[in-house]
């Protein structure tokens, strides 16, 4: 893929990606990592996908959790999440990293290219023609790929009130389908290893942050 990046090495912003099976941690690490940063003096801004924008909020609800009598096709699928990424770029990615700040985001194009290529089996080329136009030709500066297998982080969702209220489209697929999921994250960092870094996620949170800070601090020691 050919991107026009403008992360730090254009000298302004940094884009974090956190990626990884359900329930593994992205969501608890990306916030210890935006303490960290802003204890440093950087302007941060923690985003997710679906969602970030209040279009992509909408958007992220029917993602998740229609219910209707009428199924989501997978290619209807692929493109709400298309649309939702492409305004999230244009209304909160681009403007912040144009402003300096660093952006930490809870999901990106990797889990569409898992999700959506690797374990729906839409073509991959196809979708990697779409994430790249999707996301205006940003791409991250650094992702961290929590690696927790499908099980585990299963066991940790099944505790919290919200994953006993609601129906989740996605997480209710199935265990073959996230095990397709992990297999496609790893195969998408064995493609990428300069950007994608693993992060062994089982074991406590601070460990893990701690893991987290040293992938960060030896990628970017200017910072
Ligand atoms: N999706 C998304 C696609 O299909 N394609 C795409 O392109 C995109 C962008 C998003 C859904 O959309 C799909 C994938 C998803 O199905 P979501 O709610 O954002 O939905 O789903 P998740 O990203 O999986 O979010 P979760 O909140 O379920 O998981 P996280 O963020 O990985 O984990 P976190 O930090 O919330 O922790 C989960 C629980 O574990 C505990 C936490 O306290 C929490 O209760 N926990 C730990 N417990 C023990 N030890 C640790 N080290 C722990 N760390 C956290």
């Amino acid at each position: 893929m050919t991107f026009n990046n403008v992360g730090s090495r254009g000298g302004r912003g940094l884009f974090i990606t956190f990626e990884g099976p359900e329930g593994s941690g992205k969501t608890t690490q990306l916030q210890l990592l935006k303490k960290y940063l802003e204890g440093r003096g950087h302007r941060c801004v923690a985003t997710r996908e679906p969602g970030g924008t209040a279009l992509g909020e909408r958007l992220r609800e029917v993602i998740k959790h229609h219910d209707g009598e009428e199924t989501i096709a997978d290619e209807a699928e692929l493109l709400l999440i298309a649309a939702g990424r492409a305004q999230h770029v244009r209304k909160l990615i681009e403007p912040s990293l144009e402003a300096g700040k660093i952006v930490l985001c809870d999901r990106f194009y990797d889990s569409t290219t898992a999700y959506q290529g690797y374990a729906r089996g839409i073509d991959i080329n196809f979708v990697s023609r779409l994430n790249e136009y999707a996301s205006c030709g940003f791409k991250p500066d650094i992702t961290f790929l929590l690696d927790l297998v499908p099980e585990e982080g299963f066991e940790r969702t099944s505790r919290r009130i919200e994953t006993l209220l609601l129906n989740d489209r996605i997480e209710s697929a199935g265990i073959d389908f996230h095990l397709a999921v992990y297999d496609g994250f790893h195969k998408i960092a064995a493609r990428e290893p300069e950007r994608v870094k693993i992060v062994p996620a089982d074991g406590p949170v601070e460990l893990i942050s701690q893991r987290v800070r040293e992938l960060f601090d030896n990628a970017f020691p200017e910072i």
